[in-house]
C-alpha cells in the first residue's frame, strides 16, 4: 500500500516541470503578443489591449515584429483573413502557440480558421523550403484549411540542427493534408515531430492528416474520422500517408489512437517505398479502406516494405495490415479497446453505397484492455503527457494508444492504486444505484446504473495494480 496518493505525486512531478518550462519560456526569449482585440500598428510587447504597446490583431504583424527564438502567444479567440492565414514563417526560429497549450478548452478556444474553399485555396502557415530553423507550433486549433498542407514545413541535409515541432494542436476540417512535413534528408527524423495533437474530419488524396516525406516521430496523437481518396499503388492512408526514403528515415507512430479512417488503401495509414516504420504501443480499431488494409497498407512500390509492430491494438491482429513482410513482435493484441463512446459507420444519405463515420469519445473505459500493457521497457520523455496532459505512466505500466487512464476500475478512492481501502469503497456501494458524473465512486465500473457482482469482476481483475 502506498502511504500517500501517487496521482497527487505525478501530478505535482509535472506541476514543477510545467513550472519550470514557464519559466524557460519567460526568461530565454522576448514574447510578442497576438489578441482579436490588438492592432497592428502597436508593438505587441504588452498582452493587454491599449496603445502604444498592445498585442497585434495578426499573427504575421507579430511574427514580422519577432526576432529569432521569440516566442509569439496568441490569446483565445478566432482569427481569419489576410495576416491569420497563409502566413510565412519561412526560415523563422519561432515559437508559436496559445496562452496555455496544456489548458484543452484554451486550446479548443484558439482557432485559425482557414477559410478555403475549392475556388479560394488558403492554408494557416506557408510552407518553408530548405531553410535552417527551429520552428514550434503549440496549443492551436486550425480550421478549414484547403491546400496541400495546412501546416507545411520542409528541411533538408544541410539543416543539422534544424526542428519542427507541432504539439497539442488540433486539426479539423481540412481539405487537403493538415500537415504536410518534409524531412527527407533529416538525421534519422526526430528532429520533426506531432505530438499530443488530433486530426479529426479532414479529407485528402492520401494521408488527410498528415503527409510525410521521410522520417517523424508522431506521439500521443488522436486521428478519427479522416479519409483519403486517391486509388493508387503509391497513395492511401486515411490519417497519415507517407514516403520513407531509405535506412535512418524512419517514421516512429507511438502511442497513438487511429480510428474511424478511411482510404481506398490503408484506412489508418499507407507507406509507399517503406523502408521501415515501426508502430509502437498504437491503437489501431475500426478503421476501413475498400480495396486492401482496413487498418495499414505498407506497398511494395519501389521496394519491399517492412513495419515493425510492437505493443499494439490492431483489429484483425496481423490480418488488419496489408503488407509483404511484418515484424509482429510481442505484445500485440486485438481485443476491443472499450472507447468511451465508440464511433461507428453509417450509411451517407447523400451517397449511397459510401459509410460515414459518426465520431465518438475515444478515452479508454476504465477497464480497457489496452490499460496497462504497453511496452513495460518504455521510458518517457520528460513532461511526456497523454493526449489529456496527464502523466503517461499511471499505475504500473503505461496503457495503449493516446489516453492513459485514470482512475481505472477498482481505484474506487481514487488514489492510484487498487487495494483494501478501495475494497471497503466498494463494499459501501454494492448493489447501489449509480450515475453520472461518480458512478458510485468508481465502483460502478461498466456505467450499468448499479454497482453489480460484473463490477466486482473488473475490480477483482485490477486487484493490487498500483499498491506494489
Ligand atoms: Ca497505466
Ligand atoms: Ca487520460
Ligand atoms: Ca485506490
Amino acid at each position: 500500500m502506498r502511504t500517500g496518493p501517487a496521482i497527487l505525486k505525478s501530478l505535482t512531478g509535472f506541476i514543477i516541470c510545467g513550472f519550470f518550462l514557464a519559466i524557460n519560456i519567460t526568461t530565454s526569449a522576448d514574447i510578442i503578443y497576438v489578441s482579436t482585440c490588438g492592432n497592428d500598428s502597436w508593438s505587441g510587447t504588452d498582452p493587454c489591449c491599449q496603445a502604444p504597446d498592445g498585442p497585434k490583431a495578426t499573427i504575421q504583424a507579430a511574427l514580422d515584429a519577432a526576432a529569432d527564438y521569440d516566442t509569439v502567444i496568441i490569446a483565445a479567440g478566432t482569427y481569419t483573413g489576410t495576416g491569420n492565414r497563409d502566413i510565412d514563417a519561412s526560415g523563422r526560429s519561432i515559437t508559436i502557440r496559445s496562452a496555455d497549450p496544456n489548458n484543452l478548452d484554451i486550446v479548443a478556444d484558439t482557432i485559425i480558421d482557414c477559410q478555403g474553399t475549392q475556388s479560394n485555396n488558403h492554408r494557416a502557415f506557408l510552407c518553408a523550403t530548405e531553410q535552417k530553423t527551429n520552428f514550434t507550433l503549440a496549443g492551436l486549433t486550425i480550421i478549414n484549411n484547403y491546400s496541400n498542407g495546412g501546416v507545411c514545413y520542409s528541411i533538408n541535409e544541410f539543416d543539422t540542427g534544424s526542428t519542427v515541432a507541432i504539439d497539442k494542436c488540433v486539426f479539423k476540417y481540412s481539405t487537403g493534408s493538415a500537415v504536410y512535413l518534409m524531412s527527407i534528408y533529416s538525421h534519422n527524423g526526430w528532429e520533426v515531430s506531432v505530438s499530443n495533437c488530433t486530426f479529426q474530419n479532414n479529407v485528402a488524396a492520401a494521408g488527410a492528416a498528415i503527409y510525410l516525406w521521410g522520417g517523424a516521430l508522431i506521439k500521443n496523437c488522436l486521428f478519427s474520422g479522416n479519409v483519403s481518396t486517391a486509388d493508387s499503388d503509391m497513395a492511401g492512408g486515411g490519417a497519415i500517408f507517407g514516403w520513407n526514403t531509405g535506412a535512418g528515415f524512419l517514421p516512429v507512430i507511438k502511442n497513438c489512437t487511429f480510428t474511424g479512417n478511411q482510404a481506398v488503401r490503408g484506412g489508418a495509414m499507407a507507406f509507399a517505398k517503406a523502408a521501415c516504420v515501426y508502430l509502437w504501443n498504437c491503437i489501431l480499431w475500426n478503421d476501413k479502406a475498400t480495396n486492401v488494409g482496413n487498418e495499414a497498407y505498407f506497398s511494395s512500390f519501389l521496394g519491399p516494405p517492412v513495419c515493425t509492430v510492437e505493443y499494439c491494438d490492431v483489429k484483425g491482429g496481423e490480418s488488419g495490415i496489408y503488407i509483404s513482410y511484418i515484424n509482429w513482435v510481442e505484445g500485440n493484441i486485438d481485443a476491443d479497446p472499450c472507447f468511451d463512446l465508440p464511433g461507428y459507420w453509417m450509411d451517407d444519405p447523400c451517397n449511397p453505397g459510401q459509410e460515414i463515420w459518426m465520431e465518438g469519445d475515444y478515452h479508454l473505459f476504465p477497464f480497457s484492455p489496452c490499460i496497462d500493457v504497453a511496452d513495460p521497457s518504455y521510458i518517457p520523455d520528460p513532461c511526456e503527457t497523454d493526449i489529456d496532459g496527464q502523466p503517461r505512466i499511471l499505475y504500473d505500466r503505461m496503457d495503449i494508444g493516446a489516453d492513459e487512464v485514470f482512475p481505472i476500475a477498482g481505484d474506487t478512492e481514487p488514489d492510484e492504486d487498487v487495494d483494501l481501502a478501495d475494497l471497503a469503497v466498494f463494499a459501501g456501494h454494492i448493489l447501489s444505484d449509480c450515475d453520472a458524473p461518480l458512478w458510485c465512486d468508481n465502483c460502478d465500473a461498466d456505467r450499468s446504473g448499479k454497482v453489480t457482482i460484473e463490477d466486482f469482476a473488473h475490480f477483482s481483475a485490477h486487484f493490487l495494480k498500483g499498491a506494489q
